[in-house]
Order: C-alpha cells, then structure tokens, then sequence
C-alpha cells in the first residue's frame, strides 16, 4: 500500500468509529453470536462527505480487478449508495437488485439494463460470510448476468474470501478488521485487551467453505451419458428415471397442472410418449378418485414414464409422514417420486424416508425455485445439496435452477422453462430450454404452461423434448 493510501485508510477509519459505523462493547449479532466489535456502516448516508470518501476508496480497489464487467451492483441495502456514487463519478452502469421478499406482478428481480452473459462487479460495505454477497450473485445469475469479483469496504477476516473463492468470486478488500483495530489501538481509541478479545472472537467465529455448494460450471461436469450415470446409482429410481431417459430420448417432465381429471388424462395419453416423467398437483384436481389414478397408473406403463407428485413437503416429520400415506390421496400408493423441501429440518426427510425407502420411491430436494424473490439463501441451497449427497438412498437429485452437484448419480430438474425468456404476472420465470441444460448444466426441464396451454400440445411437447434433449447432447460431445 502506498503512504497516501495508508494515510487515507487510517483517517477514514478512525472517521468511521467517530460516527460510531464501528464500534466495541458486547453486542448480539443477527445470528445470535455474542459479539465484542460491531460494525454498521449504514451510518454513512448521513455523512455525504465520508460517503464520497468510502465510494472512492471501493473504486480504488477495484483497480486490482482484472475481468472486463460491464457494471456495478451493489448489495442491498448499505452498499446502494455507496455504488451510486461510484456509477455517476465514474460513469459505469448500475443495476439494483430487489430485495422485496416477493416480485409483485411485473417487478424484476434486477433493475437496469443488461445483456445475456454480462460481467457485473458486485459492491458490498462489510464482509463477514460472504453469504449477502451469494444472495446478490444468486439474483444476477438468475438473469444470466456472471459475477467475477467482489469489492468489499471492511472484511471481517472470518473468511469470506474462502467461501466467496469456492463461488468462483475473487474478494478484494479495502481493509480488514485486523487493520482497522491496529489504526485504532495505535490512536488510543481501544486499548489491547479489546484488540484480543476480538482477535480471538474473530478466530472462534470463522466460516469455511462448505463442500459442494458451489454451482458447477456445465464444462466442469464430467461429460457422462443418462446411461453412463445410471450405471453408477444404487438407487433404483435414478436408474430407471436415466434409464427411460436414455431409451426414449426424452429429458422432457410435462407438468398436468389442469384441475379436471380428464383434462390431465387427454394430456398425458398425448405427450405420453414423449416425456420421462410426468408431474402432478394432486390438490388441485376437483374430481379426483381412485379410478382417476388407476387410469393414470396405467398411461404411465402403456407410455412408460413416472408419477412425480410436486407436493413440497414441508412440515414437521410426523405431518408429513401422514400427508404423504394418508389422507385422500395415498400419495405413498402411486406417486414414484415426491419433493420435499427441508427448511424444517432433517425430520422431513427422515419422515418421507420411513415411508418411501421400503416402497422404492425417490424424493427431488427443492434446492434453489424458479420465482422471482424467493426467499431462499445461497446457504439455505448449500445445506440442502449437502442433505441429498448424504441421502442418496432415498434422494435421487433437485429441483433447482443451477446444476448444484457434480455427483453424476444425482438429477437436477429445473422448471421455469419455456421456449422463450419470460416471466408470468405471478412471479413466475422462464429460461428456454437451452440455458437450462447446456449452459446451466441442469439435466432435465419441466414444462406446464409451455406445452398445456399450446394448441397443438403433441408438436410442442416434441419441440421441447427435442430442444432439450438436443442440449443434452452438446454437452456430451
Ligand atoms: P409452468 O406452467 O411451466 O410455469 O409450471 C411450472 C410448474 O413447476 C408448476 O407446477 C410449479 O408448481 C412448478 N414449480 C415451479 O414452477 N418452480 C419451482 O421453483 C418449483 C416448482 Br420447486
């Protein structure tokens, strides 16, 4: 660091605990951590000036940047300002992301102009797991924007760099906190017993890279067959779901959201032939009965495809055990796959296991969902890869948007998908078929709207199939 630049560092700081945007005592963080050093830099916005100084100071660090991007984002809320003033000073596009909890009819998910593939630098004021960052990074790429690199005010050395470096995101820091605690001892504003006390706190509470959270790249997939990877499962619904993938040239589930049995039973006589698998919203159908699923039952051998019931179980283990083998529905008795996603925690799983193992069912975690503003968290995805890797008997792969694991033996399903980029008045979000498998690595589509509501439901299930399948063998080539 040159002498200017330490000059500046070393005034900004102590500028920074004078209006109390850092400050030590003992304070309960978020998560429940007790805390000796408490860092809050919304404080800025009411200092135009210090504003200024901290954007020019982020820039400066991102001179060290070497990917091209075509803008700057900053990760709500603290850093929104802060990469405005960069944006106007320097005269490089912004893009807001949203972080409304839900997308309100049209609202996007990133405001701003863009284009499919764009680099965008992200902006961020303090560092701690790196976990607001992902979430940022997470709502670009569902808009097909890359994010290469970082730049954060203040990292709080408890390793976001290592769990930001696991995402393919280089992190460049203006400070650490270990600096700014040296600048601080040194002008007498904490002594050295607080310097420890937060050095050793800083020890304690470090985050880690967890193992195979990170998106995989389609070109870092190995480059396996549906019949190469069903070969290598234990499970057996994962290799019949490869296997009648690999016999009918289909990565095609058609989604049957109709309310009337005999609306989804023309459908599925239909497109039967062309789609491994086809899924259900059991609940939604008015008339339903047990001659209903018999008649489904039978057009899935006569077409050879499986039942997916898309019921999200996720409640407490004991009430989904009874939503899963009892009600009106006997789901356990026909469906040959569920989902279930497990914010409750591993009582889910463990329940529709009890279930579902002795009746050789699969279960798709729900990992990552194709709305706008939902509320699931880069870690919330982690921890649930993590669930199927260690439950491979039971899980057989995800619903998800981004090819979570390079295990070959796990799926990834994506819906959201129609021939054309879009999105519905609810919330909903399309990627074509294309994105999803060859460019996002994902292995199979499911398509509602895009086949039911087409007037020629056959032709377009085939244009699907074949769009899809088409991708899947790119990538094998
Ligand atoms: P669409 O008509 O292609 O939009 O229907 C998509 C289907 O996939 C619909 O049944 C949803 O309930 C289901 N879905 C989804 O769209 N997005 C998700 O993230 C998950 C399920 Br999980």
């Amino acid at each position: 660091m040159d002498v200017q630049a330490n000059i500046d560092t070393e005034k900004l700081v102590l500028d920074l605990f004078e209006v109390e945007g850092v400050k030590f005592g003992n304070y309960t963080l978020k998560s429940g951590v007790q805390a000796p050093v408490y860092i809050d830099l919304r404080v800025v916005v009411s200092y135009p000036e210090l504003m200024v100084r901290v954007s020019e100071m982020l820039w400066k660090a991102s001179q060290n940047v070497k990917s091209e991007y075509k803008s700057i984002c900053g990760v709500p809320y603290t850093a929104l300002p802060l990469a405005t003033c960069i944006s106007a000073k320097e005269n490089i596009p912004m893009l807001i992301r949203r972080k409304e909890a839900k997308g309100y009819g049209t609202k996007k998910l990133i405001e701003g102009k863009y284009n499919d593939g764009d680099n965008c630098l992200i902006i961020e004021d303090v560092c701690t797991s790196g976990s607001s960052v992902l979430d940022t990074v997470q709502a670009l790429k569902t808009c097909g924007i890359k994010v290469s690199d970082a730049i954060v005010l203040l990292d709080r050395e408890q390793g976001a760099v290592d769990v930001l470096k696991q995402h393919g995101i280089t992190l460049h820091s203006v400070m650490g906190l270990n600096q700014v605690m040296e600048i601080l001892e040194r002008s007498k504003k904490i002594d050295c017993e607080m310097v420890e006390k937060v050095r050793s706190f800083l020890q304690v509470n470090r985050f880690t890279p967890s193992t195979n959270t990170q998106p995989c790249q389609p070109n870092q997939i190995k480059k396996l067959s549906f019949t190469e990877r069903g070969k290598l499962c234990t499970n057996q619904m994962t290799k019949k779901l490869f296997g009648i993938m690999e016999e009918k040239k289909s990565n095609l589930v058609v989604s049957a959201d109709f309310t009337q049995s005999q609306q989804i039973l023309e459908l599925v006589d239909k497109v039967g032939p062309h789609v491994c698998m086809v899924k259900t919203h059991i609940d939604i159908v008015e008339d339903f009965s047990q001659d209903f699923i018999t008649k489904l039952l039978q057009m899935a051998q006569k077409h050879k495809f499986l039942l997916f019931e898309d019921r999200k179980y996720a409640d407490i283990g004991n009430t989904v055990k009874l939503q899963y083998n009892n009600g009106i529905y006997h789901v356990s008795s026909w469906a040959d796959i569920i989902n279930a996603h497990c914010i409750s925690g591993l009582g889910v799983l463990a329940a529709l296991k009890q279930i579902g193992l002795e009746k050789n069912k699969g279960c798709l975690l729900v990992a990552e969902m194709s709305s706008t503003g939902n509320m699931i968290t880069a870690e919330y995805t982690a921890a649930t890869v993590k669930l199927a890797e260690e439950n491979k008997d039971f899980v057989i792969g995800f619903i998800c948007q981004n090819r979570l694991s390079d295990d070959p033996t796990l799926l990834h399903l994506t819906p959201g998908v129609q021939l054309k980029k879009g999105s519905d008045d609810l919330g909903q979000q399309y990627l074509t078929p294309e994105e999803v498998i060859s460019k996002r690595g994902n292995d199979v589509i499911i398509v509602g709207r895009g086949i039911t509501q087409s007037a020629d439901v056959i032709n377009t299930a085939i244009a699907y199939k074949q769009s899809a399948y088409n991708a899947y063998c790119q990538l094998l080539q």
